[in-house]
């Protein structure tokens, strides 16, 4: 009786580390991955598309971040310009053709169109390390 009881304890004990082992080797492959994936993919630049249809900036309203291009294509048979109020930046898209715009600077921005002053947008540049 002893010696049986004894038997099983080991047993016991032998599984109970096989157990733990496991689950901290699987713990630390789910670990590495996920951490060397998700910085870069945050810091990644993006291309923003903004479409010029009917004398119309679609979408009117544009979040991004420091470093995304902005890309206004212009659908329409004349031309339109992209030109923050401030002159922050001036982008000329001829009928049917497209042009970019880099946002270097976080804030909020609005811009018009200088042949149709009524064309109005407004882009919201947040810096890079938000997300
Ligand atoms: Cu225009």
């Amino acid at each position: 009786m002893t010696v049986v009881r004894a038997w099983s304890k080991r047993a016991l004990l032998s599984a109970i580390l096989v157990a733990g082992t496991l689950g901290s080797a699987s713990a630390r492959a789910t670990g590495v991955p996920s951490g060397t994936q998700a910085a870069p993919d945050s810091k990644k630049p993006a291309i923003v598309t903004i479409t010029i249809d009917q004398a119309t900036f679609s979408p009117g309203e544009t979040t991004v971040h420091v470093g995304d291009t902005i890309q206004f294509v212009n659908k329409d048979a004349f031309d339109h310009t992209s030109t923050g109020t401030h002159e922050e930046w001036r982008v000329v898209m001829p009928a049917g053709k497209s042009g970019k715009v880099v946002m270097k600077k976080a804030g909020s921005f609005d811009y018009y169109c200088e042949f149709h002053p009524n064309m109005t947008g407004h882009v919201t540049v947040k810096p890079a390390s938000l997300p």
